[in-house]
């Protein structure tokens, strides 16, 4: 076998060496976890197997695979159940009829649901880039994987790589899967079994939008669970709105309980999550918020003076109490969605991903879901070696530089 010292497997060691020494970072957790989200879909179409491996290979800590049932109960790594905008199923003719309307939390969609497809078919169909502006030269190339395949590929990465590398699945729509007769839950804890991976020390977080299922899940496993905790959209003075059907968790809509997603990260929501959870998935803007000038009609100025206007025209705001309130109740915070596109930093971060996520590492969240993992490593290199002495000795001692 060779021996070769390659870069990560000595900062993953360093980190785990450092771990004692690191009570000055503000992470509950030690230190921030890159989670490449859906993959690497900054650079690769999401959600496939070379996605996830690029993500690895940019030095993400865990990778991030949406899943959603076949008609033959099969989980498959797609964000969403509508399978029209991330494959290529639309240009196939033999699936033509299968085009339908379907209520997904209550709102008609119409596409192609994976639901009326066994995997069989689902492995005739390739992945496209569904964000509009990200390269589309990988369209139409890759397959669309079954959860079993992503964990097989995080197997054999961490063995390649020398570092243990993660799984983050989510469980996409579980009250709408279960109206269908093909409930998520016990086959993501059969597929977790299969690998050996259904116990709390497993490198695995499973997240959801909703709160019922999380609970189903506490009493099941006791792998770690994480509530996501979602918004409409963000006002233009960086307070969140609220519409369906991203209002509230969608269990909410159907057992009839009052309120919205903002009720989970208040105190009492946060106690509420820590009685069956172990960390929040919260939007990042319920951490730090950016707010524009309001020209006219509430619209945003275009502040930077490019012809358009977006992220790019916000500033930040001051950091909310959400981290330091969740840590007060042992929940890890893992905040999405990073991602590096200069129109979608706000004007401080000055066009710079790492800016915006030094900024969330010096608020303490313990982990990002990246849609460009390199910018977060990158990120968390510098943050550990300016913050964290015991990383920084290791690493100079284990280099020969500290000798
Ligand atoms: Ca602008």
């Amino acid at each position: 076998m060779r021996r070769v010292v390659h870069a990560l497997p000595l900062v993953a060691a360093c980190l785990a060496a450092a771990l004692p020494a690191q009570a000055k970072l503000p992470q509950l957790s030690g230190a921030p976890l890159v989670i490449g989200h859906r993959g690497a879909p900054g650079h690769l179409p999401d959600h496939t197997l070379e996605g996830y491996a690029l993500a690895i290979e940019l030095g993400a800590d865990f990778v991030e695979p949406d899943l959603v049932a076949t008609r033959d109960g099969v989980l498959i790594a797609r964000h969403e159940p509508n399978l029209i905008a991330t494959t290529n199923v639309k240009d196939i003719p033999k699936f033509a009829s299968r085009r339908r309307v379907a209520l997904v939390d209550g709102v008609p969609e119409e596409g192609f649901f994976a639901s009326d497809f066994t995997l069989a078919e689902i492995k005739e169909l390739r992945a496209v880039q569904p964000m509009a502006g990200r390269d589309t030269a990988y369209d139409g190339q890759y397959r669309i994987p079954t959860l079993r395949e992503v964990i097989a590929l995080v197997k054999r990465k961490t063995l390649e790589k020398g570092r243990t590398i993660g799984l983050y699945p989510e469980t996409k729509h579980p009250t709408y899967h279960k109206a269908l007769g093909l409930p998520l839950e016990d086959r993501l804890l059969a597929e977790l079994t299969f690998a050996g991976w259904n116990d709390r020390q497993a490198p695995v977080f499973i997240q959801s939008f909703e709160t019922a299922n999380l609970r189903e899940l506490r009493a099941k496993t006791s792998v770690r669970l994480v509530q996501l905790v979602d918004a409409d959209g963000l006002n233009p003075d960086g307070s969140l709105s609220y519409a369906p059907p991203y209002d509230k968790p969608y269990d909410w809509v159907v057992s009839g309980r009052a309120g919205t997603f903002a009720d989970l990260v208040t105190p009492g929501g946060l106690s509420e999550v820590a009685s069956y959870a172990d960390g929040i998935g919260p939007w990042k803007y319920y951490l730090q918020s950016t707010a524009c000038r309001v020209v006219s009609q509430g619209a945003c100025q275009d502040a930077n003076g490019d012809g358009l206007v977006n992220e790019a025209d916000r500033r930040v705001l001051p950091a909310t109490p959400v981290v330091a309130d969740a840590h007060a109740r042992g929940l890890l915070v893992h905040a999405y969605t990073f991602r590096s596109e200069p129109s979608r930093l706000p004007l401080e971060d000055g066009g710079l991903p790492t800016h915006e996520y030094e900024r969330f590492f010096a608020i303490g969240v313990d982990g990002v879901f990246a849609d460009f993992p390199e910018s977060a490593v990158a990120a968390k290199g510098k943050f550990l070696l300016e913050r964290s002495p015991g990383f920084r000795q290791c690493l100079l001692k284990a280099t020969g530089c500290g000798r």
